[in-house]
């Protein structure tokens, strides 16, 4: 059958195409560039029989009529010159999706924010009475999703997904922040930034964070892009206005009798992010503002572990760049021990200096970049290598008094010592039930 699809890649993404596909009965294969044995049980047992690892031939090709890509592989492979010699289309899960979706879309990225807002927008619209589902780089495929009952479908785009994508229509789009990150895949903060602007094409209302005009990133050439977030007069701007008549304190933010609670600048500007989507398709500010009511945080991100003997423990495992550590000490209240470190990741660790001087008494290295971001910090501040994250929690034990707060906040990717960030906050928790009385 020529009309056979070459999905690429066999993680969350391949798996949900392969579902897909063959719900609608159209034929597949599969190709995974990495050895069998490191390719995740789960996925092969349902795919068993039409898997290609390491190498695939052209020959295994001739029926194959498009290719679907996953978002985590570099196009540097092998395959996408045969691909291209056999002129064989490229797409992603997010195209397929798109060509029987008709249900308008909210999109968004950004280097930080994406999960929390997209969580905070689907919340807040099912309270309003909206039915929304938020899917995409959050692990919610947005292929296996029965979308036609929603009024909104909202999509967390990563600049990974973003880079390969063809279709980008959009109701709204909007970019959180940008900060560097991904340098390895991206090559330059240029390319990185070309393709987080991507989300702009074929987009109603395009949407940014003030901190992208201050941080002289050029949206001059997206023709109807309008700004959120807080200004250089610390005002809060919801889509283009600026509402004076919001008070915002250290963690609460108010508007007429209503009030809610955050931690942390950056969640103050996820609401203002929140609130300019729903200002854009015309929910009152009120209603807007009520509906964030039993809101919960997603977790490893600035969350709260465990409270005892007036000392804090926070866990920000998700954590994997410089940014996020430095809104995440930004929102420590007190002197703070800082568990730094993880697998090394072609990024500038220098910004964090600043932080790092102000906040922090005490500095716990874990992870093989240790000694890669000691070289580039300059603090004066005491440090301290631990091998393992007990080995970290109990140092922290050691030198916390009454008043201060314990933070887990990498700036780092977990691969070193874990599959992922979230078992590297599992453990960081673990470690804690274990070892803090
Ligand atoms: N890989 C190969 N060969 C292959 C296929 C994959 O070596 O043939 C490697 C990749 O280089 C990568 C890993 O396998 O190291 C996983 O890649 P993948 O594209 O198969 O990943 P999925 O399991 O499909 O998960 C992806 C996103 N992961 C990445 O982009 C790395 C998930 O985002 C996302 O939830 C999922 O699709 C559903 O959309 C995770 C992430 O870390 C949370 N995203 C980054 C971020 O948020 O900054 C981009």
């Amino acid at each position: 059958m020529n009309n056979t699809k070459l999905i690429i890649g066999l993680g969350l993404t391949g798996t949900s195409c392969a579902a897909f596909l063959k719900k609608k009965s159209i034929p597949f294969i599969i190709f995974d560039t990495r050895p069998k044995t490191e390719v995740d049980d789960r996925y092969i047992e349902n795919e068993a029989e039409n898997i290609f690892f390491e190498n695939i031939m052209k020959k295994d090709l001739i029926n194959v009529d498009e290719a679907i890509i996953s978002p985590g592989l570099d196009k540097s492979h092998k395959v996408f010159k045969i691909l291209k010699d056999l002129n064989i289309n490229i797409i992603t899960d997010i195209d397929l999706f798109k060509r029987s979706n008709s249900i308008p879309i909210i999109s968004i990225t950004g280097t930080n924010g994406k999960t929390t807002i997209v969580n905070m927008l689907q919340h807040v619209l099912n309270n309003i009475g909206i039915n929304s589902i938020a899917c995409g780089n959050n692990g919610i495929s947005p292929l296996l999703i029965p979308s036609s009952q929603y009024k909104y479908i909202i999509l967390e785009l990563s600049s990974y997904q973003l880079d390969y994508m063809h279709d980008y229509t959009s109701y709204i789009s909007l970019i959180s922040n940008i900060d560097q990150d991904h340098t390895d895949r991206h090559k330059s903060i240029e390319q990185y930034i070309s393709a987080k602007k991507k989300i702009y094409k074929s987009t109603k209302y395009c949407l940014a964070n003030i901190s992208l005009k201050e941080n002289r990133i050029n949206l001059s050439d997206i023709n109807t892009i309008s700004y959120y977030g807080i200004n250089s007069k610390s005002e809060c701007i919801i889509y283009d206005n600026n509402y004076k008549n919001i008070n915002i304190s250290n963690s609460k933010i108010s508007y007429n009798n209503l009030s809610l609670d955050y931690l942390g600048k950056h969640n103050l500007e996820n609401i203002l992010a929140v609130l300019s989507i729903l200002n854009i398709i015309n929910i009152e500010l009120d209603d807007s503002l009520a509906a964030f009511k039993d809101f919960l945080y997603p977790s490893h991100r600035i969350e709260l572990i465990k409270e005892t003997n007036g000392i804090q423990w926070f866990n920000d495992s998700k954590s994997t760049n410089c940014a996020s550590t430095i809104a995440a000490l930004d929102a420590m209240k007190n002197n703070t021990i800082l568990i730094l470190g993880g697998s090394k990741k072609n990024i500038s660790y220098s910004k964090l200096s600043k932080n790092i001087n102000n906040k922090v008494k005490l500095l716990i290295y874990i992870g093989e970049n240790k000694n890669y971001i000691k070289n580039q910090l300059k603090v004066d501040v005491r440090s301290i290598d631990a091998s393992t994250m007990q080995d970290a929690v109990q140092i922290a034990i050691k030198y916390a008094v009454r008043g201060d707060s314990i933070l887990l906040s990498p700036a780092s990717p977990s691969y070193d010592m874990y599959k992922n960030y979230q078992i590297r906050g599992k453990d960081f928790k673990n470690a804690i039930e274990k070892y803090v009385i």
